[in-house]
């Protein structure tokens, strides 16, 4: 969202200039889950976030709790302030989590997600991660989740993530819901660490939409219990993804899931030239035991100007021969 875009949005962002710690508060936008994935993916793009409540029930989260109980009590807490030293993360939630995977392949996420990223030819699964933060921790430090990929500056156009935090506990502000600033995800952190900071509250089984350049972190646990959320990220499929979906669930647990759900963790061609395996196949139908090869420059679905332009000249330098 531009300054003058958060200007516009009401009461919401209007705090540029003043010191973020005497900002007032600003009310985050929460919609059903009844909600359109374009509607959503539209609230991204102007504001850097949206939330969707109750998006899952309340048997979803319990069951999803118990089966991650075990490897989250062998979670070690975090080694740094960033990670934080009473925060456990727990990640290989498909290999370990079979209600994970419906997760990660929610309808309502994998729309919003494709239409957020559609410029990309295509999209995978970047990370799962349960993140317990236990009482007393501090404040995260605020940041981009994009920063994992070295610090590369991508232009402020180009979004190479789409992120989720579902709540596996109610997020509160005593909590440590995390916090976010709207319309910091188009301006530099300079500019963008003055403007309104929100925390988002909102009830188990709910889900946070973030993009990969919105300033946010975890929050301080002041209460008496552990807040529980299920990050579970998104990117475009020619970026490494931050957990290696490939050994974070063996192969043998591989063949057990869906097509859908393979190609989400990278099966797939990431984009004309990426992912293969061995004689150019595809690494899905190895898998599966076939052979079958990746799809030829031409036959990719073109989504960049460049990529049809190179494949007109291909078909015309063949046809001139
Ligand atoms: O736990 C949260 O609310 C946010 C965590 C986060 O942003 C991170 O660990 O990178």
């Amino acid at each position: 969202m531009t300054a003058a875009g958060s200007q516009q949005q009401g009461n919401r962002v209007l705090n540029r200039g003043l010191c973020r710690h005497t900002l007032v508060a600003v009310q985050l936008e929460h919609f059903p889950n009844s909600v359109e994935p374009a509607t959503v993916a539209d609230h991204i793009r102007r504001c850097g976030y949206a939330i969707v409540d109750e998006l899952v029930d309340q048997r979803t989260m319990d069951r999803l709790d118990r089966e991650v109980a075990p490897y989250l009590a062998a979670s070690a807490h975090g080694r740094d302030d960033y990670d934080g030293r009473l925060t456990r993360r727990t990640g290989s939630l498909i290999a370990r989590t079979p209600t994970a995977r419906e997760l990660v392949m929610h309808p309502t996420i994998v729309g919003t997600v494709g239409e957020f990223l559609s410029h990309a030819t295509a999209v995978q699964l970047h990370l799962t991660q349960l993140i317990a933060i236990a009482p007393g921790e501090t404040a995260q430090k605020l940041h981009r989740d994009q920063m994992a990929f070295d610090f590369f500056p991508f232009p402020a156009d180009y979004h190479v993530q789409c992120n989720t935090i579902w709540a596996l506990t109610d997020f509160t502000v005593e909590n440590g819901a995390t916090h976010l600033l709207p319309g910091s995800s188009s301006v530099s952190d300079e500019h963008g660490l003055l403007l309104a900071e929100a925390q988002a509250t909102m009830r188990r089984g709910s889900c946070l939409f973030y993009d990969g350049k919105v300033l946010h972190g975890g929050g301080a646990n002041r209460s008496t219990g552990e807040r529980r959320g299920v990050n579970i990220t998104y990117s475009v499929g020619w970026v490494r993804q931050e957990e290696n979906q490939y050994l974070a669930t063996p192969a043998d647990i591989a063949r057990t899931l869906d097509d859908d759900l393979l190609r989400m963790m990278g099966y797939q061609q990431g984009a004309f030239a990426l992912g293969y395996v061995g004689d150019q196949q595809d690494p899905l139908s190895l898998l599966r035991g076939d052979h079958r090869k990746v799809k030829v420059i031409g036959d990719v679905v073109r989504k960049h100007e460049d990529h049809r332009r190179f494949v007109e000249q291909l078909d015309a330098s063949q046809s001139s021969i």
